[in-house]
């Protein structure tokens, strides 16, 4: 007797809602790195994916709105994208999300009502609360250390928190060289903008010291739709010369996070930023030419989804990972997590939050685990047609690689 369709659905979704989460990339912090770490319903509101639709609606200057108070900008977009329209976009609808699993009234029309529950939290026990109301195990920060502030944290340093792992982010070191040179020599480390002298050993002395410092779980980068490598420019030197060779002597993987293209309209701000699709040649050339080196990759651009199955079919250093940023809709996540399923079987990382407020973990991981369920029930109903049957412990096996294994398994690889 096989399993029936019902059966298998239900341990399905049993299986992926119980499986607790390591959530490889986010921009959270513990409460101890103080104003990084953001959270409640003013900061939900105006995430940057909401200020960017509410925009849309107004005739206003973008300065007279960054002119407002975080708590008038929140009314605002309140205003605009739930009282005065129906809040049907996937980032409207994770609000509401939210605000319904942490037991507040979804109906409820008055943001002063639920500002009044989250004035009363303690911002340490909440963290936690939130961690296990999404089921999420531990989290992956984005750490800068060209970020004056977060640098700081660093090195004063602010307590840990068990649950909030690091990765260091390596933006301004491959996409600002010129910027990155001098703050590196303020900080004692002897590079030139013009690779002289001791420039690469000492960029490699910098990761290290700074990999050491964060406890790093891999190094990350986001890179424009016209990353190419290897070409002649000082991101594809430090990639080959500083980046890589690190890389592979501490064992960190390297994330490329490949597709972004920056401040299309530099008055919005963080919610600027657009989507290019990008050639696979750089991916290739790079799993290719450093057998030894791990990279995990997420690509922004939906049409470069296939051909990314298809370079990781070919690589296996290569771990793909996450619908990011304008792919995290559940149209898309459905299309892309079956056709990694059918390409990949369970060799992948299907979904990262992204979260920037602590709150969203809540709904960013329930909306995909719904749907990593049903598309995975879906595969296990096609197994059962031939006539393979699947065990509920089978499935809990493959939900925990999904959700959180195959991310350590690579990175202890
Ligand atoms: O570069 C990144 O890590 C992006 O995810 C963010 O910077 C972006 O603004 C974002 O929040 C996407 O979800
Ligand atoms: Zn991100």
């Amino acid at each position: 007797m096989g399993n029936t369709v019902d059966e298998i659905r239900a341990m399905a979704r049993r299986a992926v809602a119980d499986t607790r989460i390591t959530d490889i990339h986010t921009h959270l912090f513990p409460s101890s790195f103080g104003p990084n770490c953001l959270w409640g319903v003013d900061e939900l509101v105006t995430y940057h994916y909401l200020i960017a639709e509410t925009l849309r609606w107004l005739a206003m200057p973008y300065d007279a709105f960054w002119a407002l108070t975080k708590r008038e900008q929140a009314d605002l977009v309140w205003r605009t994208l739930f009282l005065e329209h129906s809040p049907v976009s996937e980032s409207c609808r994770g609000v509401l999300t939210t605000l319904g699993e942490l037991g507040l009234d979804p109906e409820c029309r008055d943001l002063n009502e639920h500002r009044a529950f989250f004035q009363k939290l303690d911002a340490a026990e909440y963290v936690d609360r939130v961690l296990d109301l999404a089921n999420v195990d531990s989290v992956v920060m984005t750490n800068d250390p060209f970020d004056a502030g977060e640098r700081q944290c660093w090195l004063d340093g602010a307590a840990r928190h068990p649950r909030f792992h690091s990765a260091l982010r390596l933006d301004v070191l491959l996409n600002s060289w010129e910027t990155a040179a001098s703050q590196l020599r303020g900080w004692g480390y002897d590079v030139r903008p013009d690779f002289s002298g001791r420039t690469l050993s000492e960029t490699r002395r910098f990761l290290k010291d700074w990999l050491a410092r964060l406890d790093a779980k891999y190094m990350a980068v986001s890179l424009p739709p016209t990353f190419a490598w290897p070409c002649e420019d000082a991101r594809s030197r430090l990639i080959e010369d500083a980046v890589i060779p690190v890389a592979v002597e501490t064992g960190r993987p390297f994330a490329m996070m490949i597709g972004a293209k920056r401040q299309v309209n530099p008055g919005l701000r963080l919610a600027a930023d657009a989507v290019g699709r990008s050639g696979m040649e750089p991916v290739e050339n790079l799993c290719a030419r450093f057998p030894d080196a791990k990279f995990l990759v997420t690509m922004l651009a939906r049409e470069n989804q296939h051909e990314l199955c298809v370079t990781a079919r070919k690589f296996r250093n290569l771990m793909v990972f996450g619908c990011w940023w304008f792919l995290n809709n559940p149209s898309l996540i459905e299309e892309i997590t079956r056709m990694r399923l059918e390409m990949l079987g369970l060799s992948i990382i299907p979904q990262h939050s992204d979260a920037r407020v602590l709150d969203q973990l809540i709904y960013k991981w329930k909306h995909s685990r719904a749907i990593i369920a049903e598309v995975l029930a879906d595969k296990y109903a096609d197994l059962a047609a031939t006539g393979w049957k699947v065990s509920e412990e089978e499935i809990r096996r493959d939900a925990h690689d999904l959700l959180s294994a195959n991310f350590w398994r690579f990175h202890d690889a």
